[in-house]
């Protein structure tokens, strides 16, 4: 087996598992990304074996493949998400943690116990560019199942947060970032020349901070950016985490 197919395997796992709170007569928010996708996987069997749901999309991609997997789908003007299941980039509890390195399997994350054992989970999102629709969806459903594998757990947040922006505000919004103590870089396109074009027409400045050690300040500051559309910070919004592993998922709420 690569190492590569546990890293896939661990991903099932975790949208699987997400994908089975789902209950009949729900309208559920499909997240982006890999992992995100076995979720959306997993409802379109479930949709087959004759589960009612609805799924409202984040992204152009999650919508291709709800409609391939037969997910019937509706949108935020006509149903509120019961349940949102969506990925991370990233995922590092907050609050006091207790000690628990010693079980980690990356030298710096914490063991998956430390999630939910003293206050909420931060996040950051927008790897795939979504994260403005994500947001909006997420922070709509009542229930927010965010589904990981182990590599994406931190102690800390240090991963570079993205923030959409709209396209003349880019030079503006980059020097504000910097003031706030961010070095951004525009997101480019891997496959062609030019700028990552989000499904909204914006761009995507990545921007690194260090160790974000209040990520709850930290969106308050980039929400007051004119011009910055979304940034990939979500603090305290998951109400269940699931964690692919080698050998299961560990569910954290
Ligand atoms: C989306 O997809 C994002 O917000 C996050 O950036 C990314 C995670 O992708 P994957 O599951 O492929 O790592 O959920």
């Amino acid at each position: 087996m690569k190492a590569n197919d546990g890293a896939e395997a661990a991903k099932r796992r975790a949208g699987e598992s997400a994908a089975d709170r789902v209950e009949g007569g729900e309208v559920v928010g499909l997240g982006t990304g890999s992992t995100a996708a076995h979720a959306i996987r997993a409802l379109g069997r479930a949709v087959d074996a004759g589960l009612d749901v609805r799924g409202i999309p984040t992204s152009h991609q999650s919508r291709a493949l709800a409609r391939e997997v037969g997910i019937p789908l509706t949108t935020l003007a006509e149903a509120t998400p019961d349940v949102a299941i969506d990925g991370a980039d990233q995922a590092a509890p907050l609050g006091p943690q207790p000690d628990s390195g010693s079980t980690a399997p990356e030298a710096g994350a914490p063991a998956v116990s430390a999630f939910g054992a003293a206050g909420g989970t931060a996040l950051v999102k927008g790897g795939g560019a979504a994260h403005a629709r994500e947001k909006v969806v997420d922070t709509a459903a009542d229930r927010l199942l965010v589904v990981v594998d182990r590599s994406k757990l931190a102690a800390t947040l240090d991963h570079p947060v993205p923030v959409e922006v709209l396209p003349e505000a880019a030079p503006t919004v980059r020097d504000r970032l910097g003031g706030l103590g961010g070095e951004p870089t525009l997101r480019a396109a891997e496959r062609k020349d030019g700028p990552v074009v989000t499904d909204n027409g914006n761009l995507v400045l990545d921007c690194a901070f260090g160790d974000v050690t209040a990520p709850d300040r930290l969106a308050r500051d980039l929400e007051g950016v004119p011009g910055a559309v979304a940034h990939g910070l979500f603090v305290d919004l998951v109400d269940e985490l699931h964690v692919g592993t080698a050998d299961g998922v560990a569910v954290h709420d």
